[in-house]
Parts: C-alpha cells; structure tokens; sequence
C-alpha cells in the first residue's frame, strides 16, 4: 500500500490542456455510490463564465474519488486550483488545497464562497489559500483567473444587479457521476431521483431570501439582487427539456421561492402556458405567508403543480419558535399544515397527485425544553403527507445565533467537522440521547397525550431515519 501511495505521488505529471483547474468540493465517494447528488450552481455559474470569456477550465471532483489517493492524478500538472468553499465543504477544501500545493509546489490555489464571507479568519488560517474571495464571483472570477497577482490575498467579490444579468449554466461543465447504472437511469447533466421522480432540473429563481432566521439570515451576509425573470427561468427549463429531457421533476432551489406576490402572480399565469410541460416541482415557502397570502398559495399548488412543499417548521413550540426568531407561530405552522392538508385531499379526490410538506424540522435548539419537542412532534403527526428532514440544531457560521454559540464556546462543531451530519452532537449542554429515544418512538405515550384528534401523519413510528442529508 506504501509503495502505491509512493508511485501514485510521483508519477510525472499528465499533459493538460488547460493550465487551470476547478475541483467541485464534496464527501468523497458521493458520486461513485448509486446515491442522490446534487449540483453545485455556483461551480456552474463561474465556469460558464470562464469558458465563455475564453478561460477554459479542467474539472475534478472530491466526490468521484474513493480515497484522496484516488484524487491524486487529477490534481497534478496544474498551475491554479480554484474551488467554491461552503462551510460543510471547508474540512475537504483544507485537505484538497494541501494536497495540490503538495503536487504543484507553485501553483495558486483561488478560493471563495460561502465560507469565505462567513468565517474569513478561518480561510485566512489556511496558508495554502492564495487568494480568498468573498462574497459574488461573477464580477471578479475574469479578472482574478487572469492575473491574479493583481489582487490582495484577500478580495471583495462583485455582484451582477441581477440575475438576468448571469448567463444560463452551462451544465455540461457540471461534474459527471462516475457509476455508471445511475448515469443510465439519470441523463447527466441533469440530475438524478430526490424529491419528485428523475431526471430532475434545478434551477434558482432568487439568490436570496429576505427574512431573518436566526439560524439562518442569510441576507445579512449574501447580497440581495433582482431575480431572475420568470420568462428566462422557463425558457431554461424548456431548453433543458428539449436538449437533455424529458424532464420529469423541477427543483426551484431557492431558499425562499414563496417571497413576493408579484412575482408568483407572473408565475402563475406564465408557467402552465409556457413551460413545454407544466413539471411538478420543489420550492420553499413560509408558514407566515402562507397564511398571510392563502389563496396564491393555493392557486400555486392547484394551477402550478407545486406538489413538494419545502416549509422550515422548524418546531411546534412557539418558545422555540421566538428563540430562532422565525417570526412564525404555532398556529401560523398548524395554518399551514391545514391547508396543505386540505389541498392534498382535494387532489387525491380527483384523483391527482397531492402535495407532499417537505419539512425541515430542527431538535435541540438550546433552551429547549422536553415539552418543547414533544409539541414538534404533534406537530409533524398532523401533516398527512410528511416528508420531515430532521436535524439536530447546528451553530453555523454566518447565523446570528451561531455566532452568538461559537462565542460562548458551547458549539461542538469545529473547522474540522463543520461537515454536517444531520444526526452529529453539535452543541454542548444538549440531551441528545434524549432526542434519539424521542426519534426512536420511546416518547410516543407522552406524545399522544396532547396530540387529541389531530394524529394523522404518515410519519408514524420511528423518526430516526429521519435525521436525513439534504
Ligand atoms: C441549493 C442549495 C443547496 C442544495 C444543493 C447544494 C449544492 N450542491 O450546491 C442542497 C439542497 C443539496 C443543499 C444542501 C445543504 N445546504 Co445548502 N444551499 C443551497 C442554496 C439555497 C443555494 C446555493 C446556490 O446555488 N447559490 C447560488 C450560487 C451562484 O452561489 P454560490 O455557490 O455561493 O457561489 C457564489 C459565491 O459564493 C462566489 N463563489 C463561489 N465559489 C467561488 C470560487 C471563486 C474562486 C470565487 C472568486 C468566487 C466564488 O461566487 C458565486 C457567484 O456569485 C444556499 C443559499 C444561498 N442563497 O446561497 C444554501 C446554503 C449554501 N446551504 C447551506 C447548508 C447549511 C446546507 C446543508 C448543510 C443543510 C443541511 N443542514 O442539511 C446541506 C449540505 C449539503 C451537503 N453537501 O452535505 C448553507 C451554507 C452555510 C455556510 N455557512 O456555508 C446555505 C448558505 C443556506 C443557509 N442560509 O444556511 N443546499
Ligand atoms: S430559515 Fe428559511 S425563512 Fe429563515 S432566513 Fe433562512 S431561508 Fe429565510
């Protein structure tokens, strides 16, 4: 095995073609194993960028290799590795810029993302990062490939106005999964089965949602910026579907689709008419305005074919609630649920396919008491038509709650595991054996107890598998 390593190491390098390379950051193996993966759109973003300004650049992924060993060969004979850094992503993106310095001692390693604007000391802690940026690449990725001893060590990205500004992902520069049975079943580049059946499109109609989740805001730290028109987003999905299609699932990656009426109105009237096929499709919305804007809600669902409904619930208690500031409430959450009930009934009776609430659910938050969680869990078995995503609560970066934990030094997450499994002890002080005997169903008596008529869910039983990757 030594001898291996020795020889895999020092082979000379292969010829490339270009001088530059772009390594999409992942768990190793993610797409070697016949699992669900998805795209990095920002990887595509700043690709199709460069490719289209004449600055071609070779891919490799961390998520086709086995071992980083297996890495090895795509990472030599390179004089730039650039790479989109998301906090979960950071662990990887360390050991990659190492490895690459390792092969190409005078290479430059360019970085940025997520984690570049959220946690900037902890880039700048990484002495093989030459060049960090934060915040948007589209304005700078040009210029900062092309010479990029031109820029600090660290550099303020540029933000396009809006999204009609970004050109269409060319989503052939997206990496290609190496098994081969689910590149059969699933036509790269689009994506394979999560959600709704394969192939699935995702695309993102917004870059940011307005809100402040404590947890979240993700607007204090991503610069808001005009979204992209409905016209453009469906002529893209009309143009995969005719060059890549059928398509049989749309994923509307955007944090917070469900945002602003106008824009949903336009949805509304464009998306039946002009899609090629009305596709059933993911997005995310809110309790709060789904109960503030109820019959555009509906008319979403029954006209649009909104059929994965994404609502961070987050928790049945409205203490919980007011602590992650998710300016939501108990009854908004039931309000919601009702509705989507209803709907799902309403469909199912005419014999279509009903909305499922794809629901992201968090346990441990702290000050969270066991009463706390147990009215989460009435409240995930009122939903008829569940699919819940379980985490326990995780301080990031960038969150103001997150700071606010990492400061007081009660976060369990490191630089070295903000790799995130939903179901990984991330907090100190938390009862998390409590929390998987809750899962497990040993709390169901206590459960039950307050649930009265409203026990409806298919989510009966044990809620430990729950505790899913996204
Ligand atoms: C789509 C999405 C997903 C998808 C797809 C992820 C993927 N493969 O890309 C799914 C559903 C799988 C997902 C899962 C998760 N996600 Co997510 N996701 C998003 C979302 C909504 C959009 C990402 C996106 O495409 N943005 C648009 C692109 C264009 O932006 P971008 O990638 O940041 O790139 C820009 C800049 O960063 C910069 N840039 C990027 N790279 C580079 C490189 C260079 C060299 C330069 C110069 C610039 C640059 O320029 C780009 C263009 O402006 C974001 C929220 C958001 N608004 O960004 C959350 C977000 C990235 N996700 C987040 C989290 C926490 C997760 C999960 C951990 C959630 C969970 N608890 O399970 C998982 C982890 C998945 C995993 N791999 O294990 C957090 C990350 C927080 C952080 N500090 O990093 C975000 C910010 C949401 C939030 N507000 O909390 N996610
Ligand atoms: S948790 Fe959801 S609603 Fe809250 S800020 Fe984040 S994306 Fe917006």
């Amino acid at each position: 095995m030594k001898l291996f390593r020795f020889w895999i190491r020092n082979r000379t390098a292969p010829p490339h073609e270009n001088p530059r390379l772009w390594l999409d950051l992942g768990d190793l193996g993610e797409m070697v194993r016949p699992r669900s993966y998805m795209q990095d759109h920002g990887l595509g973003l700043l690709r199709t960028i460069l490719h289209q300004s004449g600055l071609p650049t070779d891919l490799a992924s961390t998520r086709s290799a086995r071992s980083w060993d297996e890495l090895v060969p795509h990472l030599r004979g390179y004089e730039m590795l650039l790479m989109n850094v998301r906090s979960y992503t950071y662990p990887v993106a360390r050991r990659a810029a190492e490895l690459f310095k390792e092969l190409n001692p005078t290479g430059t390693v360019v970085v940025g993302g997520l984690h570049a604007t959220v946690a900037l000391d902890e880039m700048r802690a990484v002495p093989h990062f030459d060049h960090i940026c934060r915040g948007p690449g589209e304005g700078v990725i040009v210029d900062l490939v092309k010479s990029p001893e031109s820029f600090p060590r660290v550099l303020e990205g540029r933000s396009a106005k809006s999204m009609a500004e970004w050109p269409m992902i060319d989503r052939e520069l997206w990496p290609k999964p190496a098994y081969r049975r689910l590149f059969a079943r699933n036509p790269w580049p689009l994506e394979p089965k999560k959600w709704g059946p394969p192939p699935l499109a995702t695309i993102l109609t917004s870059r940011v949602c307005p809100w402040r989740c404590a947890f979240c805001n993700e607007n204090s730290y991503i610069p808001n910026m005009g979204r992209k028109p409905v016209e453009a987003v469906i002529d893209e999905l009309n143009f995969l579907d005719r060059k890549y299609g059928p398509i049989r699932t749309v994923v509307i990656h955007d944090s917070m689709f469900f945002q602003n009426p106008t824009y949903l109105r336009e949805w509304i009237d464009k998306y039946p008419r002009l899609a090629r096929k009305p596709w059933p499709y993911w997005a995310a919305g809110r309790a709060d305005t789904v109960r503030a804007w109820p019959e555009l809600f509906e008319r979403l669902v029954l006209e649009t074919n909104w059929r994965w409904i994404s609502i961070g619930l987050e928790s049945g208690s409205d203490r919980v609630l007011r602590t992650l500031n998710k300016e939501c409430t108990e009854e908004d959450n039931a309000f919601a649920i009702d509705l989507i009930n209803q709907l799902g009934d309403r469909l199912e009776a005419q014999g279509k396919q009903p909305p499922r609430l794809w629901t992201n659910i968090m346990l441990g938050v702290p000050g969270e008491t066991r009463e706390d969680a147990f009215k989460t869990m009435r409240m995930l078995r009122s939903v008829k038509r569940c699919d819940p995503s379980i985490a326990f609560y995780a301080p990031y970066p960038g969150s103001a709650l997150g700071y606010q934990l990492i400061a007081e030094g009660k976060s369990l997450m490191s630089k070295d595991n903000y790799h995130r499994f939903p179901d990984d002890e991330k907090l100190k002080g938390v009862d998390y054996d409590f929390y998987r005997a809750l899962l497990a169903g040993r709390y169901d008596a206590e459960v039950a107890e307050g649930a009265g008529a409203s026990w409806l869910a298919d989510v009966r039983g044990t809620l430990s598998e729950s505790l899913t990757k996204a």
